[in-house]
């Protein structure tokens, strides 16, 4: 995957309907962050060079019932990226929502997958901000299925004031991609109404 913003589709009409929304993609090395954001673009598995730091893409996705929805998805390395926090920090400044992808083949990290998911989670830029997990790799003899990843990384002791939800998907096939990223459009919209009612309160 590349560094750069990358084509976002040539006949995209700039209508009412188009929304722009700026996502970020974390996770431990590995976890299939590069694969899914590559099944996504170009709906197709592509061996994937892991991500170095973070990568950025701009998508056209179809959730919302079809609306055009050009995403920024941002990746991001988490977990011995000492240097890099700086950056993350001002980079995910303006974030509608994380997307927290595990290995859900990989039982012995997900300890270190909990630790990240909550440093991140609690840091002050990222409170409310909707979580989706992706359990990926559910291709894969023994990967965990959604439910039990939700309890091992304890999304239950998240803020009260962040919605979130655990999706078991496959960058291979494709599989729980899409239902996932609908409930992470969900939880947006949810968010932006509560902070707009907030707002008119006040
Ligand atoms: P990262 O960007 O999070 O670091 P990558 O992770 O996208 O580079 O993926 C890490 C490895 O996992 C890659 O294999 C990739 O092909 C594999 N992978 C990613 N998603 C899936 C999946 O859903 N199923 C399976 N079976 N493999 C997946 P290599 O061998 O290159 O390390």
């Amino acid at each position: 995957m590349g560094n750069q913003l990358t084509d976002i589709a040539p006949n995209t009409p700039f209508l009412p309907s188009f929304q722009s929304l700026h996502v970020v993609v974390i996770g431990l090395d590995s976890a299939g962050k590069t694969s899914l954001l590559y099944r996504l673009k170009l709906q197709e598995f592509v061996e994937a060079i892991p991500t170095k730091g973070f990568n950025m893409e701009r998508i056209k996705v179809n959730i919302g019932n079809s609306k055009t929805t050009i995403t920024t998805f941002q990746v991001w390395d988490v977990g011995g990226q000492e240097k890099l926090r700086p950056l993350w920090k001002s980079y995910t400044r303006r974030t509608d929502g994380l997307v927290f992808v595990v290995d859900a083949a990989e039982v012995e990290r997900m300890e270190e997958a909990k630790v990240e998911l909550h440093r991140i989670t609690r840091l002050a830029e990222n409170q409310g901000v909707p979580v989706l997990v992706l359990a990926n790799k559910q291709d894969r003899d023994g990967a965990m299925p959604a439910t039990e990843v939700e309890k091992v990384l304890a999304l239950h002791e998240l803020n009260s004031s962040t919605l979130h939800h655990t999706e078991g998907c496959s960058a291979l096939d494709g599989q729980g991609l899409q239902p996932g990223l609908e409930k992470l459009y969900e939880m947006i919209l949810k968010r932006k109404k509560v902070l707009r009612h907030t707002k008119k309160k006040r």
